[in-house]
């Protein structure tokens, strides 16, 4: 379904900006990431254009004398390509195309086209062609070969040629169709997440290209991929994080429950919202977790307008109200450290780690105890003698510190937090 092209499209960029109208103004800045996801898609960008009009135009979003200018420019310098930051709607599109006489996209198109190439699971590639078929649906006035075209994206084809060409009650009957399989997956998942029951959940989080990756990997001595590229991950791996002992530098085994971490598809400023919908069975993970690692790229300029696109998906998600650690990145990149300091003051309880260099990762271990036990108590619990199974069960629920055999019972003190107590209390045979 995916097919990739070998020669490198010439791209200009466009933003538009409303400081009238816009919920969020956009800056110059905005394209230094549209470029970032151009590179990404495989285009070469050759050239960007900034406007910031008081008045908006219905017909080409920008004003026509700049759609002029961007027409010459892209006759006489080979450019096949023109993106732009804000969404557009049908009418521009087609009023675009016309004058540019070039492909256009908007950074829906290409967010979905990256996922496009990136998808390798059977569960991310349903999941993407859900998300372009209901970004495409409401576009379908636009004529077919508009389309294909557009949905040809720069290195990738859309969802099947094949459903394009048809109409939108074949578009429909796809989308049930891959609603129902994504439902079965979940029903799947579901299974084996409440196998996880037993351990301790942490997720990942945060915005693309911030590392989560490579910390999971050098948490865990793991493999997941890493690449200078936004959304080089689309699936959720979780690994299991192993708590070691500082004196013996021994692994202890039954910390109360393993610690399961995952780690997780990264966040973008307007994430388009048909892929937050879709994505939402593998983005379940972040939130069924009991702690989110909010991994943040301080050596980026950006990075506190970043911090709020995340907080504003992980509200719409509704997982901004559990625990979460953040984690300030690639330190070893900061000249200033001084920044290290104000951050400490004004977000208590955060961690500073290279994910690259390894720096500090067991400060964020240890924070992660910390919050994980922080509610914890000691019980004394008894079980009918000769009841074994329930004593072996009470190992995978709490952290078993003493036991005792007594005549008519097994006496056992067990350290757990305040949950798993109260479920024990329901599902075990205990007497008094
Ligand atoms: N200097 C430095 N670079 C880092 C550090 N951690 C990650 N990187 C680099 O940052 C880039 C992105 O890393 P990833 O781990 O793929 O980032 P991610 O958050 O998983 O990105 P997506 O999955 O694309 O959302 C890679 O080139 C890493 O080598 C760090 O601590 N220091
Ligand atoms: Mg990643």
């Amino acid at each position: 379904m995916i097919e990739n092209k070998k020669e490198k499209e010439r791209a200009v960029l466009v933003c538009y900006s409303n400081k009238f109208h816009d919920k969020h103004i956009l800056s110059e800045d905005s394209l230094d990431e549209l470029k970032l996801l151009a590179e990404t898609a495989g285009a070469v960008v050759v050239k960007s254009y900034f406007q910031q009009n008081s008045y908006y135009d219905i017909r080409y979003l920008i004003g026509k004398g700049k759609v002029q200018e961007i027409a010459e420019y892209v006759k006489n310098n080979h450019i096949s390509l023109v993106i732009f930051e804000n969404e557009l709607g049908f009418t521009h599109f087609r009023n675009l195309e016309n004058e540019l006489k070039c492909k256009v996209l908007d950074k829906t198109n290409l967010i979905l086209d990256i996922f496009a190439s990136n998808a390798k699971t059977s569960q991310a590639k349903l999941q993407v062609e859900l998300a372009q078929l209901e970004y495409l649906r409401p576009r379908l006035t636009r004529q077919w070969t508009h389309l294909s075209k557009q949905f040809g994206g720069i290195g990738t084809k859309g969802p099947g040629e094949t459903q394009i060409e048809t109409d939108r009650r074949l578009i429909d009957k796809r989308i049930s169709a891959l609603k129902e399989k994504l439902t079965k997956l979940e029903a799947q998942r579901k299974t084996q997440s409440s196998e996880r029951e037993n351990y301790y959940r942490v997720s990942l989080v945060g915005y693309t290209n911030v590392g989560k990756s490579t910390l999971i990997n050098a948490l865990t001595d793991s493999d997941v991929y890493v690449k200078d590229k936004l959304f080089a991950t689309l699936d959720t791996s979780t690994r299991v994080l192993n708590v070691k002992d500082k004196k013996t530098n021994e692994i202890i085994s039954r910390f109360p429950k393993k610690i399961l971490i995952s780690d997780t598809v990264g966040f973008i400023r307007n994430l388009p919202h048909s892929l937050v919908e879709s994505f939402k069975s593998t983005l379940a993970e972040v939130v069924e977790s009991d702690i989110l690692l909010h991994t943040i790229d301080v050596s980026n300029p950006n990075f506190n307008e970043q911090m709020k696109v995340v907080m504003e998906t992980l509200k719409e998600l509704k997982a901004d109200e559990k625990i979460i650690i953040n984690v300030f990145n690639k330190v070893d990149k900061l000249e200033d450290k001084k920044l290290i300091k104000d951050l400490k003051s004004i977000y208590p309880g955060s961690v500073f780690v290279s994910a690259e260099k390894g720096m500090n990762l067991n400060s964020l271990i240890d924070a992660v105890i910390k919050k994980l036990t922080f509610d914890n108590v000691e019980k004394i619990v008894k079980l009918k003698a000769g009841d074994y199974k329930s004593l072996s069960d009470l190992y995978n629920i709490a952290e078993v510190k003493d036991v005792k055999y007594l005549k008519n019972s097994i006496k056992v003190k067990i350290n757990t937090n305040q949950k798993n107590y109260n479920k024990l209390e329901k599902t075990f045979n205990l007497i008094n």
